[in-house]
């Protein structure tokens, strides 16, 4: 039967980067396919991910939670059919909660191994309060305190209190009988998303779930947090310092910024990383598309982002 794993967590908080270091520490001789799931019109994990594995599929402009759930079954069986690969990973969007895909991948006769929910350490206090958030720690039974490099040791204590406080509350429970769906978890700390073996060889398998009602979870999260996205197309001539400082200062209601930056001061195109204040450029020197910039976060679509003339 073919493994696979669910890695979710909010905007941001460093789902690609735990893939790409998953794959390349313990997947290199094996057939993976991954598929990710981004909030945003254009893709930029699938372009990440492809740099380092080729089967990649990515599902945009709409959550596989819920209203592209016949997408990503289709793609799963696609690559199932065409691949035969012996482990699938899926990606979720920062907004969807992992319980649905959970399901779609049992009911499409794979052996979900693990739903890996990976936590900001650094910045969860700005994102705790989004209901899916405490969704996507309630449905995951392996908990990652990621950016641990980024906090000190109090901050990171809190947060894990907080996010034991969370599962058990939002615990994903059976609705016929009220039981918890998933009876055990595990919490890891770790930087950049390195995480040991032994997660990946089958320990945390999730036994299979049958009889669950639909009711089971919430499916209303994305109008509940409201979460809205512009992307924004810059000109060729723009100067770095002038996109570096609107990234600089960019208002709270806005958490994630991605894209990539082709700045006529700087020879190759730049990866935008920005996730709750936290900015950061990687050079993609093999990036032929346009530039661009997708802002994430709370009622962004009113207001004007950058001012381009
Ligand atoms: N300092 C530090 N930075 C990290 C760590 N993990 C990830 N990052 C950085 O955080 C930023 C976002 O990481 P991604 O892996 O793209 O996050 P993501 O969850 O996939 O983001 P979305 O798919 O957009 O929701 C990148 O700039 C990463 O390099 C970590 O442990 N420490
Ligand atoms: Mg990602």
């Amino acid at each position: 039967m073919i493994s696979s794993f669910i890695i979710t967590g909010f905007l941001g908080v460093g789902k690609t980067t735990l893939l790409i270091n998953t794959i390349k520490n313990f997947f290199n001789d094996k057939k993976i396919a991954i598929i990710v799931n981004e909030f945003g019109e254009v893709g930029i994990d699938g372009k990440i991910l492809k740099n380092v594995y080729s089967e990649v599929l990515e599902i945009s402009e709409g959550c596989i939670c819920c209203k592209l759930s016949e997408e990503f079954e289709k793609g799963v069986i696609e690559i199932i059919k065409n691949y035969q690969p012996e482990i699938i990973f899926v990606e979720t969007s920062g907004t969807s909660e992992p319980f649905p895909i959970f399901l779609s991948l049992q009911n499409l006769r794979t052996s979900v191994e693990g739903i890996i929910c990976v936590i900001d350490t650094k910045n969860f206090d700005k994102y705790k309060e989004h209901s899916t958030a405490k969704y996507q720690i309630g449905g995951s039974n392996i908990l990652v305190l990621n950016k641990i490099d980024l906090v000190d040791e109090q901050t990171l204590q809190k947060v894990k209190q907080e996010v034991k406080e969370i599962k058990e509350k939002f615990n994903i429970k059976n609705v016929l009988t009220g039981e918890p769906i998933f009876k055990n978890y595990t919490i890891y700390e770790t930087k950049f998303g390195v995480l040991p073996k032994e997660i990946f060889e089958g320990l945390y398998k999730i036994e299979d779930i049958i009889n669950i009602g639909q009711s089971a979870y919430p499916s209303d999260h994305i109008v509940k947090d409201s979460f809205s996205q512009k992307i924004v197309y810059l000109p060729e001539n723009v100067e770095f310092s002038y996109i570096d400082k609107i990234l600089s200062n960019l208002p709270e209601n806005i958490y994630r910024v991605k894209g990539v930056v082709k700045a006529k001061d700087v020879p190759v195109p730049l990866l935008v990383n920005y996730s709750f204040g936290d900015l950061s450029y990687t050079e993609m020197p093999e990036y032929k598309g346009k530039s661009f910039l997708i802002f994430i976060g709370s009622n962004i679509e009113e207001r004007k982002l950058i001012q381009l003339n």
